[in-house]
């Protein structure tokens, strides 16, 4: 049954440039993840598990990706109450067009939210890597009887300050809160944790950024204009005045909201068992289904890899690298550690043939390729080294960016033949 009292709604971005260049063509929901999804179908692939089918995603701007993606991946019955819609900001006489932060966002859009019956709203961030049963979580609000609760993970001193810390009673409930505190305010904050977690070092309490309201506070705190953000104001004002429970989670949780975050995440799919489980069939990972041909691979030695569907391979070898759909990759190239989209079309002989395309989409032959990430429909020419590391300083082209010694190919970039970086 469809779980009719909770809306969800999907934090997807705000004006920050932290994914920039993947973020210059698309608006953050829609970029692409694990070679095959996009980063819109972790929340709402969670949400479908706990069979909550109401879903907002609330984004800065309308990029035609992530409608085409939203339009043709989730399709639910003409006689279901589900629905995925895509709210962007928009420009009122009232707002100058941006949503200002997480609870202006929300506070913008709730016209659309109050059109609908809920009990809880349920905000999630749209830049996280984790499966959360969020019944569970659900369940513990309506049993606590708190009008707020927070899921909380334990971190440690070094995450811990770019994170809400918390700290919480014997029955969960949160006694104070304190946004992305200083390193030299920690001392205040440990909390008791599992011995699993102690043995980590993981002495504090994060919020995660996930949060139910009960819907009548929810409006009620929307009221007040000045809020801008949960972290900042909403939750901080809130724990004195309203029962908020923290949600206590251990699996796997990452936020994937920077190129070094999200470059690791996507790497780390090729470990020998990865920490972010797309194989568990309980807990689906849904994204647009493409009817794309087999991957054809020839001569190549593979390494700690996932191959995405419909790839054209002839490199001589991959290690530690997600290749993502419809990739080409030439003879006698070496591609390490290495996220490649993959490409939105194929090039048909035809058409290389018409346009007199010299450089196919694609990597060329014999390239040498690690520590990068490649966009949507790049053209990598022959004899192209790019080799990310410590030793590149961050700098920004009309083709590519390195931030943290991660080089970065721009969507539909042409990088010439013999071209190093
Ligand atoms: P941050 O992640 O720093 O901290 P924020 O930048 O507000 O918080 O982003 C939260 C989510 O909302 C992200 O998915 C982001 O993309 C999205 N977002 C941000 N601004 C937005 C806007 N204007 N419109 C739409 N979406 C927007 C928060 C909490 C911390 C908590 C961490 C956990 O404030 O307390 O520890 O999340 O990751
Ligand atoms: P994704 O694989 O990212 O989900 P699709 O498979 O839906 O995306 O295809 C990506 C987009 O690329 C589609 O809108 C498709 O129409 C578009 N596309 C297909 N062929 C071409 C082409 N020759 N030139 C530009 N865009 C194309």
């Amino acid at each position: 049954m469809i779980n009719n009292k909770v809306l969800a709604i999907i934090l997807g971005g705000g004006q920050g440039s932290r994914l920039h260049p993947l973020t210059e063509e698309r608006s953050k929901p829609a970029v692409p993840i694990a070679g095959k999804y996009r980063l819109v179908d972790i929340p709402i692939s969670n949400c479908i598990n706990a069979d909550i089918k109401r879903m907002f995603v609330l984004t800065q701007f309308n990029s035609a990706s992530l409608n085409r993606h939203i339009k043709d991946t989730y399709h639910f019955s003409f006689f279901s109450s589900a629905f995925v819609d895509v709210l962007a900001a928009e420009q009122t006489p009232g707002n100058k067009g941006w949503f200002q932060g997480t609870a202006d966002a929300v506070r913008q859009s709730m016209h659309h939210f109050l059109r609908h019956d809920f009990e809880y709203a349920l905000i999630l961030s749209g830049d996280q890597l984790y499966q959360m049963d969020y019944d569970k979580m659900i369940e513990a609000h309506e049993k606590s009887n708190a009008k707020i609760s927070i899921a909380t993970i334990p971190v440690n001193a070094k995450d811990a300050t770019s994170f809400g810390i918390l700290k919480a009673n014997d029955e969960n409930v949160i006694t104070s809160f304190i946004e992305k505190p200083d390193a030299s305010l920690l001392p205040d904050w440990t909390s008791e944790v599992s011995d699993e977690m102690k043995q980590e070092n993981r002495n504090y309490l994060a919020s995660m950024g996930i949060y139910i309201f009960n819907r009548d506070l929810l409006v009620e705190l929307m009221n007040n204009p000045s809020t801008i953000d949960f972290g900042k104001e909403i939750i901080p004002q809130s724990i004195h005045a309203h029962k908020t429970l923290s949600f206590q989670y251990e699996g796997y949780w990452t936020d994937i909201g920077n190129i070094d975050s999200f470059f690791e995440a996507n790497i780390g799919l090729t470990d020998d068992i990865p920490k972010f489980d797309l194989y568990d069939k309980t807990k689906r990972i849904y994204t647009h289904a493409r009817m794309l041909p087999t991957t054809k691979i020839a001569g190549t030695t593979l390494e700690k890899t996932v191959i995405a569907e419909g790839c054209l391979i002839a490199a001589s070898k991959i290690e530690q690298s997600v290749i993502g759909v419809r990739s080409r990759i030439g003879k006698d190239s070496v591609v390490t550690r290495t996220y490649v989209m993959g490409n939105d079309f194929y090039e048909t002989l035809l058409e290389i043939d018409k346009k007199k395309i010299d450089i196919l989409m694609g990597i060329g032959e014999r390239c040498t390729i690690k520590n990068a990430i490649l966009d949507k429909n790049c053209r990598i020419g022959d004899d192209v080294k790019i080799i990310g590391g410590d030793h590149l300083e961050d700098k920004e082209t009309d083709t590519y960016a390195i931030k943290e010694g991660i080089v970065v190919i721009k969507k539909g970039a042409t990088i010439p033949n013999g071209y190093v970086i």
